[in-house]
């Protein structure tokens, strides 16, 4: 997990509504001109990861500093830039993820087989879901500086603040996401129009899955002791200091697996292992 620092001015505010383009509504009219200054978490990605529709994660890791995704079994693709977010989802409704990236320099989506699309500014959190309930993701950010969720074709909404991990909770059956935090401050989850939860603690990761095969459950990644705490399924220990959570549906009911990036090794909690990555890459 890293760390980003947020520090957003007036001026940096007035200007969403000019960059996203958007309806006027999403123009953002803070109360008073002091300084928002906070630091937000960068989450860790929440990727279907099944790249080839047949229901199963794949391995899978981006090298940021090159813009290379490496996905077992799938292929080898120079998609993006350095510096660019993966942000891999299903953007086109047919069941399998596609590459896409967020560059923050410019608020611009790259979407392989859509396009290139202008949605949110550097600072953003790129949180694509489909928060239409379309079966399809679409574009969405969320803004730490004034805690808005700007979601394309959809609307913007105020859910959570700079400090919040910005984590869309998928509900029902396909997922139909909705803007969710988990703040670390208090160990709370906050689901917008579903609940408010404590689950977990300060320094945890948020990595809410269908771990249980009934739907999304909370859960939570604690670093310190690699543990993972599931809502309704108990605390399970998996992975060694340094290993990032890498949750997906990996076959035979299994749900638990890390990247280690020290090694480049995936590991699923079943014993399978595989190498493909390495130090830097971010798993998709
Ligand atoms: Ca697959």
């Amino acid at each position: 997990m890293s760390w980003t620092r947020c520090t957003t001015v007036l001026t940096t505010v007035l200007a969403v509504g000019t960059v996203l383009g958007g309806p006027a509504s999403a123009v953002a009219r803070p109360h008073s001109a002091t300084p928002v200054t906070c630091t937000t978490p960068t989450p860790q990605p929440i990727h279907i990861r099944d790249f080839n529709g047949d229901g199963k994660s794949e391995f899978g890791v981006f090298r940021p500093s090159t813009g290379f995704w490496y996905i077992n079994g799938v292929g080898t693709f120079h998609y993006g830039n350095a510096g660019d977010i993966p942000i891999a989802d299903d953007y086109t409704g047919d069941g399998r993820v596609d590459l896409a990236v967020f560059r923050p320099s410019t608020g611009t989506w790259y979407i392989n087989g859509v396009g290139a699309i202008h949605w949110g500014q550097a600072g953003d959190i790129p949180m694509p879901g489909d928060y239409a309930g379309t079966g399809k993701a679409v574009p969405a950010v969320f803004r730490p500086s004034n805690g808005t969720w700007y979601i394309r074709g959809y609307k913007n909404i105020v859910f959570g603040r700079c400090g919040d991990f910005p984590v869309p909770y998928g509900t029902g059956t396909p997922s139909h996401a909705v803007p969710a935090v988990f703040r670390p401050a208090n160990g709370t989850w906050y689901i917008s129009g579903v609940a408010t939860l404590v689950y977990g603690v300060s320094g945890d990761t948020p990595i809410p899955h269908n771990y249980l095969g009934t739907g999304q459950q909370l859960a939570v990644f604690r670093p310190s002791t690699s543990t993972w705490y599931i809502y309704g399924g108990g605390s399970i220990q998996f992975g060694v200091a340094g290993d990032i959570p890498a949750p997906g549906s990996w076959g035979g009911g299994n749900h638990l697996a890390v990247f280690r990036p020290s090694t480049g090794m995936w590991l699923i909690r079943n014993g399978l292992s595989k190498v493909l990555g390495g130090n830097g890459d971010v798993p998709i």
